[in-house]
């Protein structure tokens, strides 16, 4: 094809792309979820069907995207780890981050109208996502990110319990998050038990771990220089295993050292 005179615009354009090697963390989050969880009146602290249509969204992305072999995710948002010898769009990362957020944003929008019907989505409130991508170059700090973001969901999930449970026995937000300055988990812990009755260790594991998503696919470490067929072959495998839904502790070593994946991620 002929080129135009006008092609050499093309040269602005800049493309990052992401450190070969290396295992790729995508993170979606909800944009401007604390207001979106107003309008649509979302339950307090947690909104199961929400959580759901969250929750299928990134099965969803996961299944779209052979090269994810974990995700884990809470409130509005879901980290999605892409093996080390992921070629997804030659790993551009502006490509990776804009599809990411669009795909998730679609099934989000498609799960809502299957799991809420009775909330439609209003045109002045839509949701929709962001997206980013960190480059790590090894196992040991795969498993410190997705501890972080447990223990995120960990440390929200006590509070916003709590929080709360003040505020539906009668004090106003302000009062409860005086209440609530400066105390440690375990004042929390003791708030809810002693105020509420509320043994927060019998709160419900999605809650407090987060979901977590697994591909259980078991080859051996990734070597760098697949021939054609044996990364046809891979690609197939991955496409063809099956993936787990967990609300369990990934914090601890066990999680990791017993997945099959792990082969791939110790190397
Ligand atoms: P952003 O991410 O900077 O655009 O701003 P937000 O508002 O999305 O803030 P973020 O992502 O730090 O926090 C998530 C917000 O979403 C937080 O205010 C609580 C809300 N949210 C998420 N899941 C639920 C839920 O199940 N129930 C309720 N009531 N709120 C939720
Ligand atoms: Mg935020
Ligand atoms: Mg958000
Ligand atoms: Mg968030
Ligand atoms: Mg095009």
């Amino acid at each position: 094809m002929a080129k135009s005179r006008y092609e050499y615009v093309k040269k602005f354009e800049q493309e990052s792309i992401l450190l070969p090697e290396t295992y790729i963390v995508v993170r979606v989050d909800g944009r401007g979820f604390h207001k979106l969880s107003e309008r649509y009146e979302f339950e307090k602290p947690n909104d199961s069907r929400a959580l759901e249509v969250m929750n299928s969204a990134a099965l969803q992305l996961m299944k779209a995207m052979p090269d994810i072999l974990l995700a884990y995710g809470d409130s509005d948002e879901y980290s999605f780890l892409l093996r080390k010898g992921c070629e997804l769009f030659e790993r551009r990362e502006f490509k990776l981050v804009s599809t990411f957020a669009s795909t998730i944003t679609s099934y989000y929008q498609f799960y809502w109208s299957q799991i809420i019907p009775d909330k439609p989505l209003g045109v002045d409130r839509l949701p929709t996502f962001d997206a980013r991508a960190v480059c790590y170059p090894n196992a040991e700090l795969i498993k410190d990110y997705f501890r972080w973001r447990q223990v995120d969901c960990h440390i929200n999930n006590l509070y916003n319990t709590t929080f709360w449970s003040l505020v539906k026995s009668g004090l106003t937000t302000q009062e409860a998050e005086n209440k609530l300055l400066g105390t440690l988990s375990s004042d929390k812990q003791e708030i809810l038990f002693k105020e509420f009755g509320i043994n927060y260790n019998n709160e419900p594991e999605i809650y407090k771990k987060g979901t977590v998503f697994v591909r259980e696919v078991d080859f051996e470490a990734e070597t760098t220089d697949l021939s054609k067929r044996q990364a046809q072959r891979l690609q197939k495998k991955l496409t063809k295993s099956e993936i787990h839904k967990l609300h369990c502790d990934i914090i601890k070593d066990e999680f990791w050292e017993t997945r099959p994946f792990w082969g791939i991620l110790k190397a």
